[in-house]
């Protein structure tokens, strides 16, 4: 299986460029369930340690059915596929340009959520306009467990938004949103998703909401904020999350709180960064507020080519379950 290792402003990508699984035809939100009910144990083993490492998340190039896309790209982590996932645009764009198989401007790519768009500004800057992202409900609150002091619940208030994936995004963390406080953010962010499933609290049409932000107080003076990101596998997100940023854009707009075409910094909680904006989307098919088309625009190097060997006598050829 070769592949190809990058990171998006600190989170890793593994594309699979050959070798990955048949997943037939069809659309690719077909083939992403193939992927995910029929070939679990293989990809999750692509991210999972020893042959890929915390946090990792796969992109599966396949071919598009859009014929103006230069691919199809199916996303998964540890635990999960996924709908979409911005840094590993970014991460799968700047390999593409490694290969020599993009050039600088303007490439769509089919995902299973739908096209985005990217633009190579040099082989490591990437601008994504994400799927249009829109808030579903505003404050909804939700009685988390074991969160307070001395293990006492909390109410949590948060608002539902889709960003290519599902999100509860909580704009004053209970826990304080500190590079130094990773533990304790991750503990918070899995018992906020615990609440959710306890509660049958979901995203539209029964969509998992498989993604937690916090939000705290920007640690420089040019950031709007800084984020925590949990993802599906429990890894927190090293970037600031491409949907979960253009979630975060769907909220501001709804609550006017950022005015459509202003670009603002987005600081993930190691400090790295996405410049983000949006333009209003005149989509009148979608529940919830009014939708916006975002753009998230970050960097990604390539840090490894490899071929992936997996020996049949090897015990831990289906990874390892932290
Ligand atoms: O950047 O959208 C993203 C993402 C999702 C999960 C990890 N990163």
């Amino acid at each position: 299986m070769h592949v190809v290792d990058s990171h998006t402003e600190g989170e890793p990508t593994r594309v699979i460029l050959s070798g990955g699984p048949d997943l037939g035809s069809g659309s690719l939100a077909e083939r992403a369930q193939r992927l995910a009910t029929e070939h679990r144990e293989l990809y999750r083993s692509l991210v999972k340690e020893p042959y890929g490492q915390e946090a990792m998340v796969g992109a599966l190039l396949v071919e598009s059915v859009n014929t103006e896309c230069v691919a199809g790209i199916i996303f998964f982590d540890a635990a999960a596929v996924i709908g979409m996932c911005g840094h590993g645009t970014i991460g799968v764009a700047a390999t593409l340009a490694h290969l020599g198989k993009i050039g600088i401007g303007s490439h769509k790519l089919e995902t299973p959520v739908g096209v985005v768009e990217i633009t190579l500004q040099d082989n490591n800057t990437v601008s994504v306009t994400n799927v249009d992202s829109y808030r579903l409900e505003k404050d909804r609150v939700i009685q988390v467990d074991g969160i307070g002091p001395n293990g006492a619940s909390v109410d949590v208030k948060g608002d539902i938004a889709w960003g290519g994936n599902w999100f509860f995004m909580v704009d004053k963390s209970p826990t304080a949103v500190r590079p130094d406080n990773i533990m304790a953010l991750t503990q918070t962010a899995i018992a906020i998703r615990t609440a959710l499933e306890r509660e049958n609290i979901t995203g539209g049409e029964g969509g998992i909401i498989d993604h937690i932000v916090l939000f705290g107080d920007a640690l420089t003076p040019e950031g709007h904020s800084r984020n925590f990101v949990l993802c599906p596998d429990n890894a927190y997100d090293r970037s600031p999350c491409g949907t979960g940023c253009s979630a975060r854009l769907a909220c501001l707009a709804a609550e006017d709180r950022l005015p459509a075409g202003k670009e603002i910094i987005q600081e993930s909680i190691i400090g790295s960064r996405y410049s983000i904006s949006y333009q209003s989307a005149s989509r009148d098919d979608l529940p919830g507020d009014q939708p916006v088309s975002p753009t998230i625009t970050g960097q990604a190097f390539v840090t490894r080519e490899a071929t992936l060997i997996f020996n049949s006598q090897d015990p831990l050829k289906k990874g390892i379950d932290l």
